[in-house]
């Protein structure tokens, strides 16, 4: 069975366009996998300790793979670009793939909760989503992305030009 996936990509270490790049492009060569839209890329100030500034997008895949078989194969996309996992909780790091919404599933186990937890609370995550999937329903809180969004205090989250990363929303696979 295939369901619509959203995953939140960071970068704030190194050439972060690039690793949102790479990581695009290994998540395009996953078996079970079709990238489906790319949001604009986003800058954002650092939620957690003082770090440089993010590079933050949302993409949407159509996936045939259970939950923890796309996490498994996401934190092996981390480690091939040079993420080193047993940092500081919330520090830098060159890559972030992070599992947002899978169609109005919940997941709750102790690796993985879908929806992501912090989802609600952040603008760098919830800002490129909404040019996605405005109308997504968070399947716990009962409301949409949109919805979110609005009850959100500011936060410093700005679209930005992208130099390779995809600038439309059109399907970025054959
Ligand atoms: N990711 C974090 C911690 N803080 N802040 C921003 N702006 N963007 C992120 O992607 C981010 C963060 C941990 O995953
Ligand atoms: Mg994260
Ligand atoms: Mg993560």
């Amino acid at each position: 069975m295939s369901a619509t996936v959203y995953v939140g990509l960071g970068s704030n270490e190194g050439d972060r366009e690039a690793h949102l790049v790479s990581a695009l492009e290994a998540m395009s060569r996953i078996d079970a996998v079709a990238v489906l839209h790319c949001s604009s890329l986003f800058e954002s100030a650092p939620v957690g300790p003082p770090q440089p500034h993010y590079l933050n997008a949302v993409v949407a895949l159509e996936c045939t793979l259970p939950p923890q078989r796309l996490l498994c194969i996401l934190k092996q996309i981390e480690r091939d670009l040079g993420r080193q996992h047993g940092g500081p909780r919330w520090g830098p790091r060159p890559i972030d793939l992070d599992i947002l919404l899978w169609e109005g599933e919940v997941v709750a186990d102790p690796n993985l909760q879908v929806p992501h937890l912090e989802l609600h609370k952040r603008r760098f995550a919830l800002e490129p989503l909404s040019e996605l999937a405005p109308d997504a329903e968070h399947p716990v809180l009962g409301m949409t992305v949109i919805e979110l969004l609005t009850q959100l205090a500011p936060q410093d989250v700005r679209r930005c030009e992208a130099t390779w990363w995809p600038e439309t929303l059109l399907p970025v696979t054959e």
